[in-house]
């Protein structure tokens, strides 16, 4: 039995260190750690809770908004606000735009490099990688001497020592499938979505001020003035651009991120036979209308049984801290719904450098969240899940033309590769729709309402002595929720759990294991030396550990570390 031990995760946003056992080329158990504490929930007690949103932004900047958006839920749930429709189709078109941008980033920046092996590229003939091209897309950069020019900008990489993002990775390991020509035409696209992804995400510039970490919003509403007629408020002028925008998202997505993934996807079948995890599943579901409809619906699913979506009841959440390193005040073996969360460290494990954890006892920073007592996968896949079995009719449609062309069932979708493209087909779906979205904006302004913000309860004069609330949302990596106490105008408590706290959860109190421990299990590992399928599965989560955890590892200056003993 060999134990390897990866860490950090690289690609990925935070600190992760996976520890696992391998017998005879499987992995047989894994244990997922987070060695990063930074404690913001703590910050926050004492505080205004409408400048909540501003410090819990500052939890990540990958999901540079959905903190917000979950805060300021929160808040409005407790002094129960109704926000106008105008501020509600502009969180949505923020929120839909990250969604976009971030799993596109996934995609070719932070999980491409598992499927692709850039150094094959070399390798391709730039004509063959275009007739390929043209093979599965209509996109217009895809020209024999476009892909010439990506493979002499990699090999000039190469020659001068300087790898820059591409220093990094298990080339020529034996597990990489592609042939040259789609290595190459992957690797142009990387490149490409790197422009791309600086120029959509402009719409939060346009409706935020800036990006990452968007600026106008409100509790009850949004910071962003609409006058058609003012170049100093949302006007006619900005919102086509953000139409623009919009289009030039769908398309990338539409011709280029799909055709990839179903390209890439076809070489690598045999991982949708890989990585399920835990099999339960669960989405808040996102995209209120004016009403509170939602567009895509919440959920929860159970041992990967797709004929029942049951509701979530955001009471039956609860974090256990068995395994992670906190102290509750009433001891260990109970989980605390947030409303009355703790986050007191107790950091109990090792003085580095250590070899491994006490995986016995306590071993991350995240806590483990459980819903009625299971754990459960959040993020696209779920999401996609839920809305398939409710029957969600856009979703279905685009997850049946996914399974079609890949030619595999529904029960593919519970795996590493289930995974990753049902964040594509997620992010296709809101592509899609975000223009809906913008276009009722422009109706509801052309109607002459230009209302933004909600304004009774902004004096705390109102608010009641005590209040709580909750804000659920769905960021690209799954499940957020945000909740808050109020007392006397102040915040008495806040805990968020976010969907890398789901997803990366250590063992709770009864030994569940966390989602990303459970698809490690039967996990093929050809070369412990070089552990890349831990790196696909890992990675097909899209872990954010600076969400999980939200100081930093004041101890531990290690940068890379792979072992195997
Ligand atoms: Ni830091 Fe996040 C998202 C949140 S973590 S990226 O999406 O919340 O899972
Ligand atoms: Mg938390």
């Amino acid at each position: 039995m060999a134990k390897i031990v990866v860490d950090p995760i690289c690609r990925i946003e935070g600190h992760l260190r996976i520890e696992a056992e391998v017998n005879n080329g499987r992995i047989t158990d894994a244990w997922s750690s987070s060695t990063m504490f930074r404690g913001i929930e703590k910050i926050l007690k004492g505080r205004d809770p409408r400048d909540a949103w501003f410090w819990t932004q500052r939890f990540c900047g990958v999901c540079t908004t959905v903190h917000s958006i979950a805060s300021i839920r929160a808040v409005e749930d407790a002094l129960k606000i109704k926000i106008p429709p105008n501020a509600q189709l502009i969180r949505n078109i923020i929120i839909g735009i990250q969604n976009v941008q971030d799993h596109v980033i996934h995609f070719y920046h932070l999980h491409a490099l598992d499927w692709v092996d850039i150094t094959s590229g070399l390798k391709a003939d730039p004509a063959k990688t275009a007739a390929l091209a043209a093979s599965i897309s209509d996109w217009p950069n895809n020209s024999a001497t476009y892909f010439k020019e990506v493979q002499d900008k990699i090999k000039a990489f190469v020659a001068s020592g300087r790898l820059g993002p591409f220093a990094n990775a298990y080339w020529g390991h034996p597990a990489y499938k592609l042939p040259p020509e789609a290595n190459l035409m992957a690797t142009a696209h990387y490149l490409e979505a790197l422009e791309w992804q600086k120029d959509v995400i402009k719409i939060h510039a346009i409706l935020g001020s800036k990006n990452p970490h968007p600026q106008t919003f409100l509790v009850g509403g949004m910071a962003i003035p609409i006058d058609p007629d003012s170049q100093n408020a949302l006007n006619a002028d900005k919102l086509i651009e953000i139409k623009r925008l919009l289009k030039k998202a769908h398309d990338f997505v539409e011709k280029v991120y799909i055709p990839d993934l179903l390209a890439v996807a076809s070489f690598y079948k045999d991982w949708a036979a890989i990585g399920g995890g835990v099999g339960n599943f669960m989405s808040y579901g996102e995209f209120p209308d004016a009403n509170g409809n939602q567009w895509l619906p919440s959920g929860v699913i159970y041992n990967k049984d797709l004929s029942k979506v049951l509701p979530v009841d955001q009471q039956k959440v609860a974090e256990y801290v068995d395994h992670s390193w906190y102290d509750y005040a009433e001891g260990k073996g109970k989980g605390l719904h947030p409303w009355n969360g703790e986050s007191e460290p107790a950091y109990s494990g090792p003085k580095p450098p250590y070899e491994f954890l006490d995986t016995e006892a306590r071993y991350s920073w995240v806590k483990a969240p459980r819903f009625d007592e299971h754990p459960m996968e959040v993020g696209p896949l779920a999401r996609m899940l839920v809305a398939y079995a409710s029957g969600h009719k856009e979703a279905k449609a685009a997850v049946d033309m996914v399974l079609g062309k890949l030619g595999v069932g529904p029960s593919a979708l519970f795996s590493t590769l289930g995974r990753t493209a049902a964040r594509g087909i997620d992010c296709l779906l809101i592509a899609r729709q975000t223009p809906v979205w913008l276009d009722e904006l422009i109706a509801n302004i052309s109607s002459g309402d230009l209302r933004i913000h909600a304004n009774e309860m902004w004096d705390p004069s109102n608010w009641p002595v005590e209040a709580k609330g909750f804000g659920l949302h769905e960021a690209p990596r799954g499940s957020l929720g945000h909740w808050i106490r109020i007392k006397d105008q102040r915040i008495y408590n806040y805990q968020a759990v976010v969907p890398s706290t789901w997803n990366a959860s250590p063992r709770d109190a009864a030994g569940q294991r966390g989602p990303y421990e459970a698809a490690l299990v039967g996990t093929p590992v050809a070369d412990p030396n070089m552990p890349l399928e831990i790196l696909r599965t890992v990675h097909s989560f899209d872990p954010c550990l600076a969400c999980a955890v939200h100081l930093l590892d004041v101890t531990g200056n290690q940068l890379f570390q792979v072992k195997v003993s």
